[in-house]
């Protein structure tokens, strides 16, 4: 069938937005291909703007667990926005998101809505230096927490090297702050606290790593973290902006049984609709204004809309008991199926799960961190995605992104898309 509603709409966005989106990796340039506009989708599946249906298992990047358009999200949506769609005012629904994030997430006494996972790990980074009064940051390679200019920094030339910018336009002063490092290495982290001690913030980490490709920590990765950032006086950052309610409803740091001074909150929370939190020990969130003299803000924070979907999504998640184990098993069939098939045809893919998150590489692994995540062969990934995308299968447009499963996929879902990559890769 013609894409040809697509490629005009995507000529016509390219006049009037830079590449002709609103986020760079929607533009599929790193796997060869146009962007598909989308015209609505329902439950596991889209459709683009040429009424293609595709299995989608991008999941908007992670916020749509219940898949798209949920009763229970839209109905909730209806009524609210029947109120009005915002206030600059606090509301009541606010106190209720707030108190499911604190009752959910462990390691949150209180928490602050904003408006992305951007501004909840930049809001958060600044919060830690406030605490602390130091100014150095860790974070790891391979990473992602938002493009907030402190962390859009790639790694110095070597191990406990200053950050070099990752973008244009994020100054040197600013990126030499920050220090990457490698991930699942804590002999690294240990050697940074030693060189800078006494001048580290936080270490901020991604718990499961999602945006390599998905990278679980090692079993001492975690708990290193923990003790090194309490006996340095530094505060330890979980970035579970994809992993919150995800990994199950405390997230990655209720998988591992780990305690981390703050908490960074997006995708899920907000059913679809702009959302990001930061939240942790009240000791230090009461340093936020107008409680303490930490300043943080944002027009649109706490959105009733925002707040109902996100509510609606969490109550739903947390009303089946056993939603995740069946997450668990939809997931854990495409992945295992995934490397089956393609090792059965003679090629060399690795893969890594955790819970409904998962990655598929066109590489013998094992993948344990950045560096041996670009080792995969990206092309021959193109060469996949655009092979399953022309037969309906709608991946995520890059070799280190998580392959999200929601609870509208079933093994119905999983068997038609191992039928699908089957017949691909036997050529691939
Ligand atoms: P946003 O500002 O995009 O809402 O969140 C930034 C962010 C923070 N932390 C983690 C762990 C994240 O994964 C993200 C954003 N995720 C990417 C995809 N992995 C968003 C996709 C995009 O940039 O368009």
């Amino acid at each position: 069938m013609s894409q040809d509603n697509s490629r005009k709409l995507f000529e016509e966005a390219r006049r009037i937005i830079p590449g002709g989106v609103n986020s760079p990796v929607r533009a599929c340039r790193s796997v060869g291909a146009e962007p598909l506009f989308i015209a609505r989708g329902q439950g596991a599946r889209i459709w683009d703007a040429d009424g293609r249906e595709y299995l989608d298992y991008v999941g908007s990047w992670g916020p749509l667990i219940l898949g798209h358009a949920h009763p229970a999200v839209l109905a909730a949506l209806g009524e609210t926005m029947a109120s009005g769609t915002s206030f600059g005012a606090p509301t009541a629904l606010e106190c209720d998101m707030a108190r499911l994030l604190v009752d959910c997430v462990p390691s949150m006494d209180m928490v602050r809505l904003v408006n992305s996972g951007t501004e909840a790990t930049m809001s958060a980074i600044r919060l830690a230096r406030g605490v602390t009064g130091r100014s150095r940051i860790v974070k790891f390679d391979g990473c992602y927490h938002g493009h907030a200019d402190s962390l859009l920094v790639a790694a110095g030339s070597g191990v406990a090297t200053l950050g070099i910018p990752g973008s244009p336009g994020v100054p040197e002063e600013i990126a030499g702050l920050t220090l990457s490092l490698p991930y699942n290495d804590l002999e690294a982290v240990r050697a940074a606290f030693e060189k800078y001690d006494g001048q580290i913030a936080t270490v901020i980490v991604e718990p499961v790593a999602g945006n390599m490709g998905v990278v679980p920590p090692r079993e001492d990765f975690l708990p290193g973290l923990a003790e090194l950032t309490r006996t340095h006086g530094a505060l330890l950052i979980f970035d579970e902006v994809i992993t919150g309610f995800r990994l199950g409803l405390g997230g990655a740091q209720a998988r591992y049984g780990l305690d981390p001074d703050l908490t960074c909150l997006g995708k899920i929370i907000g059913g679809g609709l702009p959302v990001g939190a930061f939240g942790g020990k009240k000791a230090i969130m009461s340093r936020l204004a107008p409680e303490g003299d930490v300043y943080q803000a944002g027009t649109l924070s706490g959105n009733p809309l925002a707040m109902a979907a996100g509510r609606a999504a969490i109550e739903t998640l947390r009303a089946d008991p056993g939603l995740y184990d069946r997450l668990e098993q939809t997931s854990a069939a495409l992945a295992e199926g995934l490397i089956e098939r393609a090792r059965k045809q003679g090629l060399e893919v690795s893969g890594n799960r955790v819970g409904s998150m998962s990655t598929l590489f066109f590489n013998p692994g094992p993948v344990t961190d950045y560096a041996s995540a670009l080792r995969s062969d990206t092309t021959r990934y193109g060469r996949f995605y655009r092979a399953m995308r022309e037969r309906g299968v709608y991946l995520a447009p890059s070799q280190f992104e998580a392959t999200m499963v929601s609870t509208a996929h079933g093994l119905g879902e999983v068997d038609q898309t191992l039928a699908v990559a089957d017949q691909i890769f036997k050529y691939l």
